[in-house]
Order: C-alpha cells, then sequence, then structure tokens
C-alpha cells in the first residue's frame, strides 16, 4: 500500500529549505531512518520516517522551501503507520515504571536491634513536662523494637505533617545528635589483622613526614605537608586495605580523588608497595629533573601515577560528582558494563567553603548517584585557624547533605567512647558533646587529659562523675572516630551498601595528629613542613616505628624487609583489591578518525545561503552522528542553550540523557524537536550550570583512562561563559590531559551584537591560550572549521594526542566561499593562517592585512576598498589562530637562540610573510594582544587592531565603528600605516579620516 510521508510539525517556522536529501528511488527505509535534512536560518534538522517502506518516490529536491504538511515522499509500506513513536507513552505506566525501580532502590536499612539500657538519652532544660516527654519516648522506643527503625521514622514524620497541618510551621533540623550515625551495635567488623595494620599505618605515616622534613632539610623553599595526612591517615588506609578495588583486565575499578595535600601520605604508601623507591620520595617536589614526585595529584607531571587534579579546592568534589554520574551516563547508555564501582573523594572540612563543593550535591541526590562516597576529612581546620570555631562543622555539613538528600554518616567518636556514651544515663555527656563548639574540640587537643577534664567533663557533676575513675591519661586517650579503623571501616561498609542515594562520611580527626606540641590541633599546623628532633622522637614513640635515635635524628625511612608480615600483608591486600592505587592506565581503542571527505559539503560554496558558522557546525555534527565509528561516542554538552545554537534538532534524534527517563509528556510532543529525555540519551544537558558542564565534559575527556573508552565530548557554550567563568576547571582539564572539543559559540566582542558587556568576549582565546594544551582556533568560514575540526578528531581521537581543541563559532549569517584550491590551504588553517586573496592591480603600493574569525570579512572587504578607491594593493590572510602560530613563533626563535651555530629555522609567520611587500596590519574581534602575539616573528612593521575595552549593546555596524575593527577604519588605518612607512603621503589617511567621521580625539575604548 502507497503512503505519504509529510513533513511534520517543525514549530513556529515556515517554509525551511530542503538542504539535504537522505534517500532515494528505490531505497527501503526504515522507521526512523532520516530522509532529509531542513534548514531554517538558525538551524539544521533531519526529518524521520514515520513509515518503513520502499522509496517509490521523491516529491522534493534540494532548495526546495517546505512548511508543515507538505509532501515529502510516497512509500510503499509493508507496515501501518507506526503511531508508536508519536504517541508519547501512557505517563501512568512510565510512572509506575519508574516507582518499581524507586522501591528496589530503597535503602535495605534493617531495623537496628538495640538493647533498652543503650538508648542514648539527652537532658533537655527547656522541657516543660519530662514526664509527659518520656512517655513519648518509649512510645517510640517501642515501636522501635517492634516494627523497626522505618516504621518509628514514618510514625515521626506522620507527626510533623500533622503538626504542620495544625499551624505549627516550625522548621525541623536535618540535624541528629552529635553522636555517630552507627550505634556499635551495627557496627561491621573488618576481618583484617588490626595489628599489623597498625604498624603498616605508622611506618606510612613516619615516612610521609619524613619525606616532607628531608625535602625541607635541604632546600627550606620546597614546602610540603605534613598536618593532613596525619590527620587522614586512618581513612586512606581502611580504604586501600580494604574497600577501593583497582582497574585490572577483569574489573574497571573504583575512582579515588585524594585530597591533594594528602599527596605524601599516597608516596609513602606506594613506598612500602614497592612503587617507589627512596630516591624518588627524596625528590618529592623537585619536578624538574625526571622522577621527581608532584607536590600534589598532578596527572600531567605523573601521568602513570595521579588520575585526578584535586588540589585546587572545590574542583574535586565537583568533578567526583559528575565523573559518578558520567559513569552512570555510559552505563545506561550501555557503553561500560555496570560493575558496581564507585567513586570516593576525600575531602578537607576546611575545602566545604568552596561554593563548588557544595555546588552539586543537589544533582547528586536527584540523579541517585549511590556510586559516590564523600569523605569529609573533619579535622576542624583549615589554614588559618578553625573552620567553625563558633560552631560544628560536622553538624553544619550535615544540614546540608541531609536536606540535599544524601545519606549522611558520622563518625565522631572512637571505640573508647563508647562504654562511656552508654553509662550517660542522664544525658549529659550527650547534651555537653552537642553544646561543645569546634574551637573548643581543638583547643581541648592542643592540650592535654587533665584540660578535657577540666572544660569538657566539668561542665556537669554528671559527666565528672561519668569519667572520675578514669585517669587523664584515659580522658587523653578517648579518640575521634576518624582516627578509630574499627569506625571508619564501619561507616566504609555502610556507605558502599547504600542504594538509591550518595552517601558522605563526616568523620572527626584531628589534625597535625601526633605530631606532638608543635603540630597537633594547634592554628599552625598546616604550615608545619619541618619537625625538630625532639618531635621527631615523640611522633616515633607515639606510633612505635621502629628507628634508632640516631636514625631519627637523620631522619631516615623505614621499609620493613621484602618477606616481613608488613610488606607481605600490604601487598597482598592491594592483590586481593586488583592492584594498586593510584594508577593511570589506558586500555582504550583509539577512534578512527571520519573518512576525509565527510565534510566536503563545506568546502563548496554556500553561493547566496547564508549562515553562521555556529550554524555550519551543528551541520557538521548532524553528518558526524551518520559515521558509525564516530556516533556513539559523541557527547555533547550543552547548559540550557541548545536553541540558541539552532540544536534543538538533537532532542529528538539523540534524546536528553535522564536517569529515569521521561515521566511526562512533554508540552511539544508533537513537533519535530521535540524535548525527548531518555534513559539512553545522548546529549548531557547540564541546565544553567557552566561548571557543571564542563565537569561533565573533563569526565567524557579522560573516558580513555578512567573507563578505557574513547569519547569525544563536545561542550557547546556561550563563548563568555566559557573560560572566563571556569578558568580553573579548564587548567584541570589540561593538567588531566582531557581530550575534546570545547567550543565557545556566540563568540566576539562586536558579533554578538545586542547582549552586550557581559556577554561580548574578546579575550577567550587570550585566556585559552594560557592552557599549554589547548589548541585554539578562531576560524571565519565553513570549510576552516571543517579542516579543524576533522583534524582534531584525528590527532585527539585517531591518534591519542593529549591536547584539546578551544574553537570559537559565530551567530553572525554570511555567506561562505568555496575552499581556496591551493594545495597548502589546508595546511596553513591548521597551522594557523593562509592567504586567502591577492589584490594587486596596482602593483605601486602594498600592505598584509590579516584577518581573523568575523573581522577577517571587514578585512577583505576594506582590501577591495583600498584598491578600487585608493590604488592599493594588498595580500590578505585568513588567521585561524594567532595563538598557533605564537607557538610556532616561540619555538623556532628558541631553537634559533639556542643553537646560534646552526642554520636558523623560519617561522610560519615568517615563512608565510617573510617574502611580502608592505607593512602588515593585523584585526580580530578579539583584545590587540590577540593579533600583538605574533608581532616578532614578522619582522616587519606591524601594527594590530582589536577589540579592547568592555562591551556594550548596539549594532554590529556601530559595534565595529566603536571598536575600529570595520572596514572604513581598516582602510583609514591601513592608510595611516602607510603613511607612517612612509609609502604614500599622509594626506590619503587624514582624508579617509574625514571621509568616515572617524573621530580623532575620541578615547580609546577601554576608557569607555
Ligand atoms: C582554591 C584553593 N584556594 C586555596 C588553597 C590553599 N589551601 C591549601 S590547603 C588550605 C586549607 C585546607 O583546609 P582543609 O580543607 O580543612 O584541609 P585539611 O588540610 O585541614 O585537611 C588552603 C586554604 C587551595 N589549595 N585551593
Ligand atoms: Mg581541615
Amino acid at each position: 500500500m502507497s503512503q505519504k510521508l509529510l513533513v511534520p510539525d517543525i514549530g513556529e517556522f515556515e517554509k525551511v529549505e530542503v538542504i539535504e536529501l537522505l534517500v532515494k528511488v528505490g531505497d527501503q527505509i526504515n522507521l526512523n531512518d532520516p530522509v532529509v535534512t531542513i534548514e531554517s536560518d538558525k538551524s539544521s534538522v533531519e526529518i524521520p520516517s514515520t513509515l518503513s517502506g520502499v522509496v517509490e518516490s521523491v516529491n522534493i529536491k534540494v532548495g526546495d522551501k517546505v512548511s508543515k504538511g507538505d509532501l515529502l515522499l510516497n512509500i510503499s509500506s509493508s507496515k501501518d503507520k507506526n503511531t508508536e513513536k508519536l504517541i508519547p507513552k501512557d505517563t501512568e505506566s512510565i510512572i509506575k515504571q519508574a516507582e518499581t525501580v524507586l522501591k528496589k532502590n530503597v535503602t535495605d536499612k534493617k531495623s537496628v536491634e538495640r538493647k533498652k539500657d543503650t538508648i542514648i538519652q539527652v537532658t533537655n532544660e527547656n522541657d516543660i513536662d519530662p514526664l509527659e516527654t518520656k512517655d513519648w519516648l518509649e512510645s517510640l522506643s517501642a515501636v522501635v523494637e517492634k516494627d523497626g527503625n522505618e516504621r518509628a521514622h514514618f510514625l515521626i514524620k506522620e507527626l510533623i505533617n500533622k503538626a504542620y497541618l495544625e499551624g505549627a510551621n516550625i522548621p525541623y533540623t536535618q540535624n541528629t545528635l552529635y553522636i555517630n550515625t552507627i550505634p556499635p551495635e551495627a557496627e561491621v567488623k573488618s576481618n583484617g589483622d588490626q595489628n599489623i595494620e597498625r604498624r603498616i599505618r605508622s611506618l606510612i605515616r613516619w615516612n610521609a613526614a619524613a619525606m616532607v622534613v628531608r625535602a625541607n632539610k635541604k632546600f627550606p623553599e620546597l614546602g610540603g605537608h605534613i598536618g593532613t595526612f596525619a590527620s587522614a591517615a586512618t581513612l586512606y588506609d581502611v580504604g586501600m586495605n580494604h574497600f577501593w578495588r583497582a582497574k585490572n583486565n577483569k574489573f574497571g575499578g573504583d575512582l579515588v580523588y585524594f585530597q591533594g595535600h594528602s599527596a605524601p601520605g599516597m608516596y609513602a604508601r606506594a613506598f612500602l608497595e614497592g612503587r617507589l623507591n627512596e630516591k624518588q620520595l627524596d625528590s618529592f617536589r623537585q619536578e624538574v629533573k625526571p622522577g621527581g614526585l608532584s607536590s600534589y595529584p598532578h596527572p600531567w607531571l605523573m601521568p602513570k601515577f595521579w588520575q585526578f587534579p584535586t588540589v585546587s579546592m572545590g574542583l574535586g568534589p565537583m568533578l567526583a560528582i559528575y565523573q559518578a554520574r558520567y559513569m552512570k551516563y555510559l552505563i545506561n547508555r550501555g557503553l561500560i558494563k555496570d560493575e558496581g564501582r564507585k567513586v570516593w573523594a576525600f575531602l578537607g572540612d576546611g575545602e566545604m567553603d568552596e561554593p563548588e563543593s557544595l555546588g552539586a550535591i543537589g544533582l547528586a541526590a536527584r540523579e541517585k548517584l549511590d556510586n559516590l562516597i564523600f569523605v569529609v576529612n573533619c579535622n576542624l581546620q583549615r589554614l588559618d585557624g578553625p573552620v567553625r570555631g563558633n560552631g560544628k562543622i560536622i553538624q553544619e555539613l550535615e544540614g546540608s547533605f541531609r536536606g540535599a538528600g544524601w545519606n549522611v554518616i558520622k563518625v565522631i567518636w572512637g571505640s573508647y567512647w563508647d562504654s562511656l556514651i552508654a553509662n550517660d544515663k542522664t544525658g549529659h555527656l550527650v547534651k555537653i558533646m552537642n553544646e561543645t563548639v569546634d574551637g573548643e574540640y581543638q583547643a581541648m587537643k592542643a592540650r592535654n587529659g587533665a584540660y578535657v577534664r577540666d572544660k569538657f567533663f566539668g561542665k556537669y557533676p554528671e559527666t565528672s562523675e561519668l569519667v572520675s575513675s578514669l585517669s587523664d591519661k584515659d580522658i587523653w586517650r578517648l579518640n575521634r572516630g576518624g582516627h578509630d579503623p574499627h569506625k571508619v571501616y564501619a561507616a566504609y561498609d555502610q556507605a558502599s551498601k547504600n542504594k538509591g542515594s550518595p552517601t558522605v562520611i563526616l568523620a572527626k580527626t584531628i589534625k597535625g595528629y601526633g605530631m606532638g606540641k608543635t603540630g597537633e590541633s594547634v592554628n599552625t599546623t598546616h604550615q608545619t613542613k619541618k619537625l625538630d628532633v625532639d618531635d621527631l622522637l615523640y611522633y616515633r614513640d607515639r606510633f612505635d616505628v621502629p628507628l634508632t635515635d640516631k636514625q631519627v635524628k637523620n631522619i631516615e625511612y623505614f621499609k620493613p624487609e621484602e618477606k616481613s608480615p608488613e610488606i607481605k600483608y600490604i601487598k597482598e591486600r592491594r592483590m586481593d583489591l586488583g592492584g594498586f592505587l593510584p594508577e593511570r592506565t589506558t586500555y582504550s581503542k583509539p577512534i578512527k578518525a571520519p573518512a576525509k571527505n565527510i565534510f566536503d559539503f563545506m568546502k563548496v560554496s554556500t553561493g547566496e545561503k547564508e549562515m553562521s558558522t555556529t550554524m555550519a557546525l551543528v551541520r557538521m555534527f548532524t553528518n558526524l552522528l551518520r559515521d558509525k565509528n564516530v556516533s556513539p561516542r559523541l557527547v555533547p554538552i550543552i547548559p540550557d542553550e541548545a536553541r540558541t545554537f539552532g540544536m534543538e534538532g538533537f532532542f529528538q534524534k539523540i534524546g536528553i540523557y535522564a536517569h529515569e527517563g521521561q515521566k511526562y509528556e512533554p508540552e511539544d510532543s508533537d513537533q519535530l524537536s521535540s524535548y525527548r529525555e531518555d534513559k539512553s540519551g545522548q546529549v548531557l544537558e547540564e541546565g544553567i550550570n557552566e561548571a557543571g558542564a564542563m565537569s561533565s565534559w573533563i569526565a567524557a575527556a579522560t573516558s580513555y583512562t578512567n573507563h578505557d573508552i574513547e569519547m569525544i565530548p563536545i561542550y557547546i557554550f556561550y563563548s563568555m561563559f566559557g573560560f572566563q567563568r571556569i578558568g580553573d576547571l579548564a587548567w584541570a582539564a589540561g593538567d588531566s590531559q582531557a581530550r575534546g572539543f570545547l567550543i565557545g559559540a556566540t563568540a566576539g566582542r562586536t558579533t554578538l551584537a545586542g547582549e552586550g558587556l557581559q556577554h561580548q568576549d574578546g579575550h577567550s582565546h587570550l585566556v585559552a591560550s594560557t592552557i599549554p594544551n589547548c589548541v585554539t582556533y578562531d576560524p571565519t568560514f565553513h570549510y576552516e572549521l571543517a579542516v579543524i575540526f576533522r583534524e582534531g578528531l584525528r590527532r585527539m581521537h585517531e591518534k591519542n594526542e593529549n591536547v584539546f581543541y578551544y574553537i570559537t563559532t559565530m551567530n553572525e549569517n554570511y555567506s561562505h566561499p568555496e575552499m581556496p584550491k591551493d594545495k597548502n590551504c589546508e595546511e596553513g588553517i591548521l597551522k594557523g593562517m593562509y592567504k586567502i586573496s591577492d589584490f594587486s592591480r596596482y602593483k605601486k603600493t602594498k600592505i598584509q592585512l590579516l584577518g581573523s574569525g568575523t573581522i577577517l570579512r571587514e578585512m577583505i572587504s576594506a582590501a577591495k576598498i583600498l584598491q578600487d578607491d585608493y590604488q592599493i594593493d594588498s595580500e590578505v590572510w585568513s588567521v585561524t589562530s594567532f595563538n598557533e602560530l605564537r607557538k610556532n613563533g616561540m619555538e623556532t626563535e628558541r631553537y634559533n637562540l639556542l643553537n646560534p651555530d646552526k642554520e636558523p629555522k623560519v617561522s610560519f609567520v615568517e615563512k608565510c610573510l617573510g617574502k611580502t611587500e608592505g607593512p602588515i596590519m593585523a584585526a580580530s574581534d578579539y583584545m590587540r594582544m590577540n593579533s600583538d602575539q605574533i608581532r616578532p616573528y614578522t619582522n616587519k612593521s606591524f601594527y594590530s587592531l582589536g577589540t579592547d575595552g568592555f562591551g556594550r549593546s548596539d549594532t554590529r555596524k556601530n559595534l565595529r565603528k566603536f571598536f575600529e575593527v570595520d572596514k572604513e577604519h581598516l582602510v583609514a588605518y591601513g592608510l595611516s600605516v602607510l603613511a607612517k612607512e612612509q609609502l604614500i603621503a599622509s594626506k590619503y589617511a587624514k582624508e579617509a579620516i574625514k571621509k568616515y567621521n572617524i573621530d580623532g580625539n575620541k578615547p580609546m575604548p577601554t576608557k569607555l
């Protein structure tokens, strides 16, 4: 039966041009196969078939304009129109499905059987009727005992709801008591050998401290940190011995983000594991000579060791969240197996001040990232002093994380406290725990047992009595949870098993634990990098390190024999967990770059048709999505600007990733580009969240090492909200050896006409140029974009070069010429410049005109005017990358200076311009500094123009006039340049300035 395929609802557009026919008569097509590509003035989109069968006739041709309802094809169809795709799934059934999954995900928290006498009491002076309170509490205890925690929790929630309905709109705190979340009787016990683990931990502590002290003894300027790892040693050791599984040929590996300042501890462990030797430890922070150990986790400097750069605080938590989310994305798209891998992130409590640290916790809960575990080392101190001297950081973080929907596990008190808390019949102990602020907690650990007895237990007679049989030494030994391997193990165990939400472990520790009077819990702990002999002896004794006094004075490292139980144990534990950590390896296969001709359609002229480079880019993507090698690996990342960039066609074509699928019928469900969320969607639609989008990009751009699958992330943003906004993440991307594309769309200071000061970017190329492995381009024409993009794919994803690309695209519509036939054109585009036009009618006076991005077209127009009106010849060069030209120039110059006796090399700039005639004038839509970069390598008179100053809203024409980069200014400046070089009389320049109404007294745009 013959059926008609019509143009579907394409939204507000009418008479949209057909730019591609993807089928011909006789083709067999299936449901959803794309049949034509149509393009409005903003975006191009494929129309998928809603029928399957054989094409009988094609009723349109390229260039036709079509609207909704127009006939596209006649198809002899085997099946009736398949409506499944068009009619959105029944919402109710989707919700049902989601609910079943949800139910499965709810934590299987078994009710904890507590004996009555261990129920913790808290006294409360504000209680007006303690008897009534007791009644209620006993009822609750009875419920817990009979029906379990879940039921008790349900009843409390109902009570709160009831109170709210009765008008009691008093907020209930998200906080629980200042005690451990896991009661002693519910702790899962480790099967490890605690004695040997303690000995190993002591050696790691010692060697980490020795490494820092030795380095500073040699070169006091080197710095380093002892206090951070000293506080976190147990937190790391328990993970290393029991939880973190390494990557190997059977398992993808857990991903651990180590706190930057704790790096010495990781080196010290690697030393015991036999992965680093003494000589390497002695080169801590001496990275210039090969083999040195980087101060912090730097994958760039230690590419086989560190996986994640974390030392710029706040980036670690953000990156870890998006890493966990990206892991789920890969699983849901069927690109990797779900092996129960986890992402662990170690963070400082001071670090939680960074807005980035907490900024994405909502997303982690929303996306139910139960593969994510944060461990916040709450040593109550940051660099200058207490994190929250007047409050309690653990309680504050508990509130934030619980409020966001995380599973919170507090590890506050060590095992020595268990019996005291159990014996606290009056509730005064927990009361003091709740009342004491962090400043006091810190001060206590800087003093001694007598002080703690007096200031802490001494607050109430009941608590004084509680510790009356303990000596001051016993009191001093009451430990904090984060230093107790049993408590830490139990927390890690529970966190690893939690389902349906991310987990944060808030572990209380002591900064500089064991460092003695100069370094334990004092405000200056963070900066301590030297320990005197007494401190070292104390440290040795405190942790029973088997070194003689002489060895301590020499600050010797200690490593037991290979055959010792300690070394055997540490290696066995890691072998059981699949290998060593941290370790950076890559087994991903390269992606074959698409055929050289895939973008050939971009090498022909667009004729009358005008389009922006952003649109050309979207066309290019659409084509890439047809390449079977490349298509599944593309990860388009967009922070709520798909429509701005004309990419809404991707919603239907490849779907928006949503872990829950789509539980609603979208408002625009009957349109071609309707908003489609899908569990296996490909687009990461990040919302208005550039930092999150960049974190996603980094996760995808390092997928080749963290998941052994090469991916091609393409993050498209408003250029102003790129490097300027997330510069530090971009720097971390460089450190991480990210591979992928960053697209600064709607770029330029004068191109994004109406948006104004905060949107108009005239410097992103300069910021990008500060990152050594970032390759940048500012193309003008679609064929330049095609050549650059394909080479990027080849370099990064086929040849696996550790670079990433930043390309700017514009929203200004213009027609694009055919690619010049010159065989060197492609090389020039990639190296940064090529000659695009030669105006040589008069052969008298000549000038070299360099234009970049959108201003190239102004330059070409200026060249025409110079020839037609002033008989000036010129060569016009399209500069695709001043940054790349500068890199080459610097390298060449350096070589020549270092090899004065050898034949000098010639920079690419000089190759192009060396033998040309006349001075050089360059302009771009960026600050003058952009084109100034090549000045040293031109060896000629060089003048640059650009858009220095704040942007502002106006028409493109007015903006270019204001910034003096319009064709009229370029003509006038060109004539002035020639006059200054004494190649023509100055009157021509003067006349032009007058003719074009240029005000010679106008202040620099930077001052306006
Ligand atoms: C973005 C950023 N700002 C500042 C610093 C400098 N800095 C390094 S460590 C530190 C204090 C860290 O305190 P905390 O997070 O509590 O870690 P701790 O060492 O106490 O475990 C600061 C301010 C940094 N590394 N990164
Ligand atoms: Mg801290």
